[in-house]
């Protein structure tokens, strides 16, 4: 071979491996599925776990819904230890913390310039306590978030339902987000019961909650000190989160995070609008996830004939995998009592509750697993079936665009029982996953044990504990190709 064959000849070689190189590297990522979730919702709903703190008059009163015209001196929480709610919440794995400031019933738990009927007038610590402060401080020293409730509806003021009392409301915002921010969620409930004291008239005001409280204004003060926050908004426009249609603590089977917030609006009080927001619209416009909010007691506030009824961790255990393992955060609900304490009855089904988590999810077998597909994306190693035991949440495994069913097999060096599959889509990507089968090997045969429809953030299955040495997981339908970031197996 001459020198200028042996050149032309390198060339080729060379041009022929990079070609083939550049084609591996160069497949491209899925494109996302619109509507996709922002940063902040990701983040979010990656934390999973949060507390509700339903405390005030009402914890005095015995009700659940205060008429508004309380004495504020019964507000006299003798041993208030915020520390005490934030530690327990810490220990039991929560990410943070919301507190009704104020609940329907109008008695600021924070000493508003705005409001009389608040800590500042009472008797409790001289006039001088402030629980939105104390919650707030102790959620920064045990690592917690701290979120606000504030409720729209205020049956204690003489001028709800005028445009003034709007005026009061944005001022209270403004102030509680200024002094006792940042707030990782705001909680604007979507209750306007009606009846109320409203300043000794004692009457029914109906408001349109639409109209008369302008959120869009409103959602604006929020997003004006810091645009992280979470506006949880029930399902109106532009909220980040919706309620999930019920406070039993369950979101639905299929729970897409999307919603058409117009839809949902013009559904006003139809049933409909509750199956909506349990399941989410397969075809919504808006990335809103569901929030799963429910009380560890029957009732949001505490009441002594309650104390038996607290829920057990194994009904603890129910609602974790009816929400956070159907894809939607969990707000489950603390209500500290008249001492100002969380009672002892509720710690301990807490702290077993979180050991029950712990117990169940200790030893994930697709460690060590052999993971194998029936197809991936464009047979580049970016979206190869490793990725989607390797731990790591931002990579993943993927098909080809014109490929939406296909199957997924794990192999574990020896049968090992299981009862939990714990799959994740990347949901930066939108949701895809429409329906999925699992089947257990036994016996040289498949054996399927769950049939179920959508993933999302995350979804756990849980099965009747059998032995095997081979899991597969068949993605039977999707809205484009599917993008899975992680499977555990416990
Ligand atoms: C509801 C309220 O009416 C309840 O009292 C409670 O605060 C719950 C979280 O939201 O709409």
């Amino acid at each position: 071979m001459n020198k200028t064959n042996y050149i032309m000849r390198s060339i080729i070689l060379l041009s022929l491996f990079f070609a083939f190189a550049c084609k591996r590297s160069d497949v491209l990522p899925p494109s996302p599925v619109l509507p996709v979730p922002n940063q902040h919702q990701v983040e979010w709903q990656e934390k999973e776990l949060f507390a509700f703190v339903h405390f005030t008059v009402n914890t005095f009163t015995g009700k659940e819904w205060g008429y508004g015209d309380e004495n504020p001196d019964i507000f006299d929480p003798v041993y208030f230890n915020p520390d005490q709610w934030a530690k327990v919440l810490k220990d039991a794995g929560f990410k943070g913390a919301i507190l009704t400031a104020k609940h329907h019933d109008g008695f600021c738990l924070w000493p508003s310039q705005f409001a009389s009927h608040s800590v500042k007038n009472i008797s409790w610590m001289g006039g001088k306590g402030d629980v939105v402060a104390g919650l707030k401080d102790a959620c920064a020293k045990h690592g917690l978030e701290f979120g606000i409730y504030l409720s729209p509806w205020d049956r204690n003021r003489a001028d709800y339902a005028s445009s003034a009392y709007i005026e009061y409301y944005k001022n209270q915002l403004n102030e509680l987000i200024s002094s006792y921010g940042p707030i990782f969620e705001i909680w604007f409930d979507g209750a306007n019961g009606g009846d109320g004291y409203y300043g000794g008239a004692r009457e029914m005001r109906k408001i349109d909650d639409q109209v008369y409280y302008n959120w869009p204004q409103t959602f604006k003060i929020v997003r004006s000190y810091n645009p992280k926050t979470i506006i949880r908004g029930d399902a109106r426009s532009a909220s980040d989160s919706r309620w999930c249609g019920n406070e039993e603590g369950y979101i639905g089977e299929t729970n897409w995070n999307m919603v058409t917030p117009d839809s949902l609006i013009a559904l006003g009080k139809d049933k409909k609008r509750l199956e909506v927001l349990n399941s989410g619209d397969e075809r919504g416009n808006v990335w809103m996830p569901a929030e799963v909010d429910v009380s560890i007691r029957p009732g949001w506030f505490y009441h002594e004939s309650e104390d038996s009824l607290v829920k057990t961790p194994d009904e603890l255990f129910d609602i974790y995998l009816n929400s956070i393992g159907r894809g939607s955060p969990l707000l489950l609900n603390v209500a500290p009592d008249k001492r100002g304490l969380i009672p002892e009855p509720d710690v301990q089904s807490l702290l077993l509750w979180k050991k029950k988590i712990g117990d169940a999810f200790a030893n994930n077998l697709t460690i060590g697993a052999k993971v194998t597909v029936d197809s991936y994306r464009g047979k580049s190693n970016q979206f190869a079936a490793v990725n989607l035991t390797d731990g790591n949440k931002e990579t993943y495994w993927a098909t080809d665009d014109n490929i939406i069913s296909s199957s997924i097999e794990l192999e574990f060096e020896k049968p090992q029982q299981v009862q939990y599959v714990l799959i994740q889509e990347n949901i930066k990507l939108g949701q895809r996953v429409k329906s999925f089968t699992i089947e257990v090997l036994q016996n040289g045969q498949w054996e399927q044990v769950a049939n179920a429809t959508t993933i999302g953030y995350k979804r756990i299955i849980r099965i009747n504990p059998v032995e095997t040495e081979k899991v597969k997981i068949n993605i039977t339908g999707a809205k484009a190709c599917p993008v899975i970031s992680n499977i555990e197996i416990y």
